[in-house]
């Protein structure tokens, strides 16, 4: 990674006056930066847009803080968020700033377990773990966390992560009856009326139209992305993807969008060109499960380093992010917040029961995608997707796609294991 994050960064005086313990926060971009190479800088055939990811990685905790302090002085409010269920067109109208918190790495996992059980998965401990060992410069910066009610481990962290941070939650129903979309829908106005009291703006019908134009438009993008990745050979790598899914929760939404469609016009031309990242005969693996923050790039690693590539994530840091766009055509703010409810009704996080949505919609993408197998990924203790692995072996068996489930946390201590039974299955593909 470029030098802005470390030890003598220009940023120094910036992660001092977030509280950052700026010791461990330099060890852990340390190791980041040093990951990063190895995983992504190594890649052949990289498109000339994977500078943007770069760059914005490189500063996801420098120039990226740096505007948030300079969009907070100039009166606008940050808020952080751990689900794609909390609506960032509603965040938008607001003027706020939307920002991802879940974390995909180790470092204060022990400090974590002081507060939540050991059997939690990784995801919750890292974010618990970032905020007890003071390495995470957006927790740091945001005036409004929001969590939600989805899977048990996460409605239960968030009471103990009130205590260190005060965190106002959602409350997203379990089911998909008329009577969880009624719920719902209070609960899109309820986080309106959060936030126009956090942020001392009105939310009118004009700013939420925007809102929900801007965020429609990222998601066309990633949906854009998806879309050439049907293409054979595949034009851009896996670990690439997903860092344009994975930044998509960091960066500016215009921005990103922008530089998305850039890095897809790159693309379409290398798809026309029949050329790709790898060669035409390369297994093809979509990612399904749950979602990859950063800087958990290690399955993606081991699968590609395996010889294959993976042309698609079924995840909130994927597809079902993107997957469904808002209806642009309420004219009326409650209209809106109608569209809003049923749009963000449709995603299907294997906390719904039951959700049998999800997996014709996996071997739906399969198919679309041309995908050779699914590899469906598990966080270790997470029961929602660890119960819906056991379907979609079966769905996918049925439609005649193989899959091999994977259930891993965030330690490196199972990487070759994981690499023996990775090659297994894509040699059994090819
Ligand atoms: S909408 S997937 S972002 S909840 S891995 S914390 S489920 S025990 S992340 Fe998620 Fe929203 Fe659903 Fe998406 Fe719990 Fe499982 Fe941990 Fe998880």
């Amino acid at each position: 990674m470029p030098d802005s994050i470390h030890a003598d960064s220009p940023h120094k005086a910036m992660w001092e006056t977030l509280n950052l313990d700026l010791s461990a926060h330099d060890a852990l971009l340390e190791v980041l930066g040093k990951f990063y190479g190895d995983i992504y800088l190594s890649q052949q055939n990289r498109l000339r847009g994977a500078e943007y990811l770069d760059f914005v990685l490189s500063e996801v905790h420098g120039l990226r803080i740096k505007e948030l302090q300079e969009a907070k002085a100039a009166g606008r409010k940050v808020v952080g968020s751990f689900c794609v269920f909390v609506p960032e067109e509603i965040t938008l109208a607001a003027d706020a700033v939307h920002v991802g918190l879940c974390a995909g790495a180790e470092a204060g996992t022990n400090l974590a377990e002081q507060l939540v059980p050991r059997n939690t998965c990784a995801l919750i401990k890292s974010f618990i773990g970032f905020k007890m060992a003071r390495l995470c410069p957006f927790i740091e910066s945001s005036d409004l966390i929001v969590g939600e009610t989805t899977c048990d481990g996460k409605k239960k962290a968030y009471e103990a992560f009130n205590e260190i941070a005060p965190t106002w939650v959602m409350e997203v129903p379990q089911t998909k009856t008329p009577a969880a979309r009624a719920l719902w829908r209070s609960e899109v106005k309820r986080y309106m009326a959060e936030l126009e009291r956090v942020t001392g703006r009105t939310i009118t019908a004009e700013k939420l139209a925007q809102g929900i134009r801007t965020a429609n438009a990222k998601r066309r993008a990633l949906q854009r992305l998806t879309g050439l990745r049907a293409a054979s050979p595949a034009p851009i790598s896996g670990r690439d993807a997903l860092l344009v899914n994975q930044i998509s929760f960091y960066d500016d939404p215009v921005r990103f969008t922008t530089k998305i469609n850039e890095l897809c016009d790159e693309l379409q031309a290398r798809v026309e060109a029949g050329r790709g990242v790898t060669p035409p005969n390369t297994p093809r693996l979509l990612l399904s499960g749950c979602p990859m923050a950063v800087p958990n790039w290690k399955l993606p690693y081991v699968v590609e380093s395996a010889g294959a590539v993976i042309v698609g994530e079924e995840s909130c840091i994927g597809t079902r992010n993107s997957r469904d766009l808002v209806d642009e055509s309420a004219t009326t703010l409650e209209g809106m917040l109608d569209a809003i409810a049923d749009r963000y009704m449709k995603i299907d996080c294997a906390c719904f029961t039951p959700n049998d949505e999800r997996l014709d919609n996996v071997a739906d993408l399969a198919g679309k995608l041309k995908a050779d197998g699914v590899i469906h990924y598990s966080l270790l203790f997470c029961q929602p997707y660890s119960h819906e692995a056991l379907k979609m072996d079966k769905a996918l068996t049925k439609a005649g796609i193989p899959m091999l489930s994977i259930e891993t946390d965030y330690s490196m201590e199972d990487v070759e294991q994981l690499k023996t039974r990775v090659e297994a299955f894509v040699e059994t593909l090819a």
